[in-house]
């Protein structure tokens, strides 16, 4: 067991490459991201209405300070610029099919290429895993490093991460009728319903909602959006170690340790610290399921919800019940499940035939193989690739994760005969489950409450720029079946 004072997480080597990396990304070419060099830090000029006071210094905060002008200004003169370019048609399958590759969302932490999978501000998976600080003897990136990039766009040094563990480590106090709210939760609620409840009551500490009805300048709403973010970021972790101790355990949660990194507290309220390689595994997988661009349901809920001014806690909240879905984030939940009763069905044999059989019945059934397909990707999910490394590296024998491996030679064989699916290969969900199954973590249902807490740092991301470069409000055009008609004859 690894248990290390925060000035001694940091991976040393990778810290020294970050600034190296910051000035090669300089020079390749990223269609909306500028890696500026640091310039050396401005006192933060904070609003001061009488009920914000923040006592977080805040690296990131100031950071952000110095980088938003210089965005807005870009983004102005680009959008004088080329603002009545055209860059796609609608189609009337697209209006019945889900707005499929519509180019109608502004996202900046992450794009997402269908045969090569994500760029978290440029960056593949891998490189992220190289390049982006991580634990000392760890390998993977610490998610402190992995919101720093997605919101600067910047590999962050050792110290900046480490001060981004030490603000949401002292942020993350509970409110006294959050943790009753939780308590009082029946417990055949679900534990996604239950984050979301929970974040939801955040609101009432809200520094954006009340800097909004306060009158607060335009230009300065995005602070007060950092703020609830990084409340909510670091709150979520408590919550949904509450939810997790009272639902499966004797709930008791444990403090949050203030000189510990967030992947390391997240594994302590659940429960799960003393393993190191599990506190591994959480690092990855929240660095790694944060942000997926900004069309899935999740992303844009949050993204939608944010443009008519709802706070992060309200934002993030309906973020949540979209990522509650089965065709979105429970999947991870339903893999499982499908798992485990094939598992069962199967036993030892994990023959061709005998898992076609198997996937065929289900799919002559009319159900979908989940774990499978996606609405943008083409190619392996890289996501799933990671986490399919970890395993070869941690649990090559475990019989689950053989089982998942088995699948992924067999399962695109049968999608792409069966002939509906537009990708026949594994999404990050397929791989998920069996990992936390091999360290313990053994509850199904609470799978989606950590990819919940993961897609809040790409979430929050995204809105603190939203409100920095004064996006308004959402509001595409709908039409009737009827309209639709005219339209056609007409054209
Ligand atoms: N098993 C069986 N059928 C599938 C399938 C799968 N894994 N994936 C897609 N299909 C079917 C669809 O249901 C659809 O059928 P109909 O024409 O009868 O409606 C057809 O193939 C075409 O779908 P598509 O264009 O390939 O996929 P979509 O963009 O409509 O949907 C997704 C994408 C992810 C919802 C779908 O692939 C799916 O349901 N996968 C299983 C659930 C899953 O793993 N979700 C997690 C995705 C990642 C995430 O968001 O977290």
């Amino acid at each position: 067991m690894l248990l290390l004072s925060l000035p001694r997480f940091m991976n040393a080597t990778k810290a020294a490459s970050s600034r190296r990396l910051a000035s090669s990304l300089k020079s390749q070419r990223l269609l909306f991201t500028r890696l500026p060099q640091k310039a050396t830090a401005v006192p933060l000029k904070q609003p001061t209405p009488a009920f914000y006071s923040t006592a977080h210094a805040s690296p990131l905060k100031e950071r952000l300070a110095q980088l938003i002008p210089k965005r807005r200004e870009e983004v102005k003169k680009f959008r004088a610029e080329h603002g009545s370019d055209v860059l796609g048609e609608v189609t009337l399958n697209q209006i019945y099919g889900g707005a499929r590759g519509v180019p109608a969302l502004l996202w900046e932490g992450s794009v997402l290429d269908p045969n090569e999978g994500i760029r978290f501000r440029n960056l593949t998976v891998k490189e992220c895993q190289e390049k982006l600080p991580s634990a000392t003897h760890g390998k993977q990136p610490l998610p402190e490093s992995m919101f720093w990039l997605l919101v600067t766009g910047e590999v962050p040094t050792a110290n900046e991460v480490q001060a981004l563990s030490a603000e949401w480590a002292a942020r993350a106090q509970l409110p006294k009728f959050v943790e009753d709210l939780i308590d009082n939760c029946p417990n055949t609620l679900h534990p996604m319903a239950q984050l979301s409840l929970a974040i939801t009551a955040l609101e009432n500490d809200s520094v954006f909602s009340k800097a909004y009805h306060s009158g607060v300048s335009k230009a300065d709403y995005w602070q007060f959006t950092y703020e609830d973010s990084m409340d909510l970021i670091a709150k979520i972790v408590p919550i949904a170690g509450r939810i997790y101790r009272n639902l499966y355990r004797d709930g008791v949660v444990a403090p949050i340790q203030p000189d510990k990194d967030y992947g390391y507290n997240l594994a302590n309220v659940l429960g799960f610290s003393n393993n190191e390689e599990f506190v591994e595994l959480l690092r990855l997988y929240l660095s790694i399921h944060s942000d997926h661009e900004g069309g899935n349901v999740s992303a844009h809920t949050g993204h939608l919800v944010g443009s008519a001014l709802s706070s992060p806690f309200l934002s993030m909240a309906a973020s949540l019940n979209g990522l509650a879905g089965p065709l979105h984030g429970l999947a991870n939940q339903e893999v499982l499940d499908f798992l485990l009763k094939m598992k069962e069905s199967v036993g030892d044999d994990y023959s061709d035939e005998t898992l076609e059989k198997y996937l065929w019945n289900i799919l002559d059934n009319g159900q979908i193989v989940p774990g499978y397909g996606h609405a943008v990707l083409r190619k392996t999910d890289p996501r799933y690739l990671a986490q399919r490394d970890f395993a070869l590296e941690h649990l090559p024998e475990d019989p689950m994760f053989k089982l998942v491996s088995r699948l992924y030679e067999v399962v695109p064989r049968v999608l792409t005969k069966h002939g509906k699916t537009k990708n026949p290969f594994p999404n990050v969900d397929s791989h998920s489950g069996v990992l936390l199954q091999y360290y313990g973590l053994k509850e199904q249902t609470f799978y989606t409450v950590l990819f919940g807490i993961s897609r809040t740092l790409g979430v929050m991301a995204q809105l603190i720029w939203d409100r920095a470069l004064g996006l308004p409000i959402e509001r595409p055009k709908s039409f009737s079946t009827e309209v639709l008609k005219k339209r056609i004859e007409k054209a």
